[in-house]
């Protein structure tokens, strides 16, 4: 059983003043909507509908929390001291590129999308979520180049890889691969970018996922601290 599978609906934010103050790390969903977002997160976190996902774009239209740790949290949510239980927050962001959004709140999610991933200091890092078929969009592109000043890691599923066969899936993720490979920082380094292939319909890549989720939020240090 993952850590993941305790996860609780935390809280819904529309405005970066309303972000948590908990002082735990968290980590977000980035990626194009109808991506497949928040059927990444169900499926990681063993649940069918933690985070709303849905046939119609543009779903995800707030900023919504998933808290781990602490599985009795979501029926106290009002009480203080559970809180304190909260290891970590999974973030599902709204999906960005969904043309028919009206130009205003557009913008808003835009700068919201930008500022909260370039300064939110406890975010530990980026889950990219990109349909295998399509990947590294030009809006891909501006996230990963906002995110990458931080130094932090990002990580990126390729996403509905069930709709490639065999050799289209290589491909992907040799593509994938070199166009990550291809950001280095001023003094030539590349950037903590990793990349696999993924599908919740086919539970493709579900284990090296959610191994890669609990190192970025430093469960995996923890645990081998431990034993
Ligand atoms: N074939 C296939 N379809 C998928 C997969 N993952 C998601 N989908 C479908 O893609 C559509 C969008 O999925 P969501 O998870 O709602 O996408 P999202 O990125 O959260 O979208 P927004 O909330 O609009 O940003 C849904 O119809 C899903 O069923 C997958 O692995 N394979
Ligand atoms: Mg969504």
């Amino acid at each position: 059983m993952s850590l993941l599978w305790q996860a609780r609906f935390f809280t819904t934010v529309n405005h970066l003043r309303d972000l948590p103050k908990l002082q735990v790390p968290e980590l977000a969903f980035a990626g194009r909507s109808n991506a497949g977002k928040s059927t990444a997160i169900n499926i990681l976190c063993n649940q069918k509908r933690l985070a709303f996902a849905s046939k119609t774009p543009g779903r995800t239209q707030h900023i919504n929390y998933f808290s781990l740790g602490g599985a009795h949290v979501a029926q106290h949510r009002k009480d203080a001291t559970r809180v304190d239980e909260i290891r970590a927050l999974l973030v599902d962001l709204p999906g960005y590129g969904y043309a028919e959004v009206p130009g205003e709140a557009k913008l808003h999610w835009n700068q919201l999308l930008g500022n909260y991933v370039q300064s939110r200091e406890q975010l530990a890092g980026l889950v990219l979520i990109m349909d295998s078929r399509r990947p590294f969009t030009d809006l891909d592109v501006q996230m990963l180049e906002w995110f990458a000043p931080t130094g932090k890691p990002v990580h990126c599923l390729l996403t509905k890889a069930d709709k490639l066969n065999r050799n289209e899936s290589t491909n992907a993720l040799r593509q994938a691969r070199t166009v990550l490979g291809s950001y280095v920082d001023a003094s030539g380094q590349p950037f903590p970018f990793s990349v696999q292939l993924f599908s919740a319909l086919k539970r493709i890549g579900i284990e090296e996922a959610d191994a890669k989720i609990q190192e970025l939020l430093g469960f995996s240090e923890e645990q081998s601290a431990a034993e």
